[in-house]
């Protein structure tokens, strides 16, 4: 099986760094995006997100002339699905984006091509979702075209890296479809390639992201006990993990992305009678900004007309990406209690929340707060020297809700420092 060109539908975090990457590899790419303001900006040179080494490695890769952007697909060797899978109302799966990009390659589809699906997506959406919308071309899958699940695996903030090095799974919906998908991202993967049938896959991606959440919401739930129990959390943490068999998580303010605490949901939806402990993992996350408000309150009092400034938007640390992010829900509910909320999200200055006041710098952010609360550990936030802060600053309260500052250097420069479940505060 060779495969000379490829159509990645669907450029956003995951299936722009792919295509890239597969364009820089020598393959002939095809990336489509619907959004044409996406189109549009790429084909100008501008890449819409960031994600370390990903502008060089597109710019290369549309400079190689391998990779092409356009709005709708085109006939191709293989295709790639890397379309978001977001949750609608009520916690329920999303699956338009993977329907209409699985209708608009039925209209190109021909006799031997691969389709692959990489979005995160419910048990059997390739199977029985699929599957059946690309036969409305008039092919068989399994006998005329290849068809199979790949779930992407990649860590945001390393995705180049990730993309090349981590293990694929790689599922057909027979085993001819899972061996030419081995073909087609041997490529550029150097980690290991190994070959299931789809559900599994789709199953495998599902458990990995469930279990992290499961274990961030212990470290969480933790977090609050410790509070209860006038314990200190991190330190107790570290204690704990000191046994050769125990690995605690970090608690923060909350689990978010667009992965994490979206696809523990599509097995609740898909099986809610056998998923008790995934859907309270997933509430224990959810309700973590509330904890970090009335850790707040403990630490202030009453919080309406106190001067808060919050420092990262972002859902985790050197990442510019805001989706699900838990200091959005604690900027919210802040917002909702009076008081007067200025945000400071390092990559992204421009975000505004209803209500908030966006600040620019660090220095306008936390100019006059009555309290500083971190609520991302960004490299650039972490690093603050405290002792090189304004004087007049000095005396503030800051609420450190994931570990990112050194308690003595704060307390030294004149600070009144808290942590989030540090046991002081209940
Ligand atoms: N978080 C904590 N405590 C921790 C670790 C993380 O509160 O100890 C929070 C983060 O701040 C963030 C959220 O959890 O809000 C998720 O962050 P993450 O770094 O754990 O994961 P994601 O969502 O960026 O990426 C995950 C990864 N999955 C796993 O590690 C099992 C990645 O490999 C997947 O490719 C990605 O989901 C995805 O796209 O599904």
């Amino acid at each position: 099986m060779n495969f000379e060109s490829l159509c990645v539908l669907g450029l956003g975090y995951i299936g722009l760094p792919t295509a890239s990457t597969f364009a820089t590899h020598g393959m002939h790419v095809i990336g489509v995006d619907t959004n044409p303001k996406i189109v549009k900006s790429l084909n100008n040179g501008h890449v819409h997100l960031f994600e370390p080494g990903l502008r060089t490695l597109v710019q290369a890769a549309i400079h190689s002339e391998n990779l092409v952007i356009r709005s709708k697909p085109e006939i191709a060797d293989a295709f790639i699905i890397a379309v978001p899978t977001p949750f609608k109302e009520g916690k329920l799966a999303d699956l338009s984006f993977v329907i209409s990009a699985a209708e608009a390659i039925a209209q190109v589809l021909e006799k031997g091509n691969l389709v692959i699906l990489e979005s995160t997506s419910p048990p059997r959406t390739t199977v029985d979702i699929v599957a059946p919308i690309l036969e409305k071309s008039g092919l068989k899958a399994g006998d005329d075209f290849y068809l199979a699940y790949s779930p992407e695996r990649v860590l945001p903030g390393q995705i180049l890296r990730e993309l090349i090095e981590n293990a694929r799974v790689i599922g057909g919906i027979e085993p001819s479809s899972a061996k030419a998908g081995q073909a087609l991202y041997s490529t550029f993967v150097r980690g290991e390639i190994i070959l299931t049938d789809a559900t599994t896959a789709e199953m495998v991606k599902l458990m990995e992201n469930t279990y992290r959440d499961i274990n961030i919401a212990a470290a969480n739930e933790f977090s609050r006990l410790a509070s209860r129990f006038e314990v200190d959390i991190w330190e107790a943490i570290s204690l704990a993990n000191r046994h050769p068999r125990v690995e605690i998580l970090n608690p923060g303010p909350g689990v978010g992305g667009h992965c994490i605490s979206v696809d523990p949901w599509f097995f609740v939806e898909a099986a809610p009678d056998l998923s008790n402990l995934i859907k309270n993992a997933r509430l224990v996350n959810d309700r973590q900004p509330q904890f970090v408000i009335q850790s707040l309150q403990k630490i202030c009092g009453p919080l309406n007309a106190k001067k808060v400034a919050l420092l990262g938007m972002a859902y985790k640390p050197n990442v510019d990406d805001l989706r699900e992010s838990p200091a959005i829900t604690v900027a919210k509910e802040l917002i909702k209690q009076g008081s007067e909320v200025v945000i400071y999200e390092p990559f992204n200055s421009q975000f505004t929340i209803n209500g908030a006041v966006s600040a620019g710098s660090l220095e306008q952010a936390i100019q006059g707060a009555d309290v500083i609360v971190l609520l991302v550990a960004h490299t650039k936030l972490t690093e603050i020297d405290p002792h090189e802060l304004q004087p007049r600053l000095k005396r503030t309260v800051v609420f450190d809700t994931v570990n990112g500052w050194d308690p003595l250097d704060w307390e030294q420069a004149g600070f009144t420092y808290y942590r989030l479940g540090d046991g002081k505060n209940s």
